[in-house]
């Protein structure tokens, strides 16, 4: 075991926390969200700002709320905004789930996405251009962290497909690697030499390409708050959380299997794979449930969070794989 190489600050929070001062901690939390949270609903909510400091309107707002697309339905109810609001994992920004303040130094205007690689167009894509030429839908999904903690969110964006079928993957494209934006005066964590920033995500090509695969671009009805990973993240619902890489810069195609942050820093707890399984342990902690955000209730983990209709035959025959890691 790899073990002295992760981080111990990466564990399920009642593993590193008594749950009743974790619990008292989240009150406190929440109330100081709900603050935080009024203030960046406005309409400059993801507003760039202005070389004078100024916000000026995000270009994208006339977009939302989206229609919602009803074939992705919840099986637990939708967790209030304020429950999430400052409760992330984005270790740009630091190490607490606590980063919705930090996080807001990233600004998700002039944004520029490259995708390229094994493509026939190759495009350096200004985010409002990308924007107009996908149509953007509401989906609710179930989100659950390899950390054993849950929500269930309204997400607004468009299939991680359509952008594939702007640049047209090649006959020997197989992985899509997704790289984050890298500015240590924006993103103080990434001066620190002990990870291996920026933060990259990858999946084959596959399953991106399956309808599951979700660019993101808002959340409750409004353009992406800084601390979701603002202006363009992924949702992977039936992968851990750790998959849905946020500020997205860089989309290659390849025909090498991408070595993902975490699984650079702790191949022997984080993979390549990740997709949900409560029947494998996480080598220090249970995956067969969770803590949903919000209640606090500890429910059942499904297999593929749920989704395994959808997914599992994207994983016939590669049972040699540790998929579930
Ligand atoms: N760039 C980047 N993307 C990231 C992370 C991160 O630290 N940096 N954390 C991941 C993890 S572990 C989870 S659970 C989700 C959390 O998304 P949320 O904060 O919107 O709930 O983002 C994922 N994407
Ligand atoms: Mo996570």
């Amino acid at each position: 075991m790899l073990i002295k190489n992760v981080p111990s600050w990466h564990l399920p929070e009642r593993a590193a926390t008594p749950e009743a001062i974790y619990l008292n901690r989240r009150s406190l939390i929440g109330a100081l969200a709900a603050g935080s949270a009024l203030a960046a609903s406005g309409p400059f909510a993801a507003a760039a700002r202005a070389e004078d400091g100024q916000a000026v309107p995000d270009p994208s707002l006339g977009r939302y709320p989206a229609t919602r697309n009803d074939a992705y339905l919840l099986d637990r109810p939708v967790t209030p905004k304020d429950a999430v609001w400052d409760y992330n994992n984005f270790y740009e920004f630091g190490t607490s789930k606590s980063i919705s303040r930090r996080a807001a130094a990233l600004q998700p205007r002039p944004w520029t996405v490259t995708v390229d690689g094994l493509v026939d167009r190759p495009t350096r894509f200004e985010i409002d251009d990308l924007f107009a030429k996908v149509q953007f839908e509401e989906r609710l999904y179930r989100h659950r962290c390899v950390e054993a903690w849950s929500m269930a969110v309204p997400w607004t964006g468009f299939p991680l497909k359509a952008l594939l079928d702007l640049v047209g993957p090649q006959a020997d494209a197989r992985y899509v690697r997704f790289e984050t934006f890298m500015d240590p005066a924006v993103a103080p964590l990434q001066e620190q030499p002990f990870y291996p920033w920026p933060y990259v995500e990858g999946m084959t090509l596959a399953e991106a390409a399956n309808d599951l695969a979700f660019l993101v671009t808002g959340i409750y009805g409004q353009p992406l708050a800084a601390q979701f990973g603002t202006p363009l993240r992924l949702a992977l619902p039936w992968k851990y959380g750790f998959k849905s890489i946020k500020s997205i810069v860089k989309v290659t195609l390849t025909d090498e299997r991408p070595v993902n942050f975490w699984q650079a820093i702790g191949p022997s707890e984080y993979g390549f794979w990740a997709n949900v399984n409560p029947n494998v342990d996480h080598p220090r902690w249970s995956q067969a449930s969770e803590r949903v955000l919000a209640t606090g209730e500890r429910v059942p983990t499904l297999l593929f969070n749920g989704y395994a209709e959808a997914v599992a035959d994207l994983y016939k025959g590669l049972g040699a794989e540790p998929l579930y890691m």
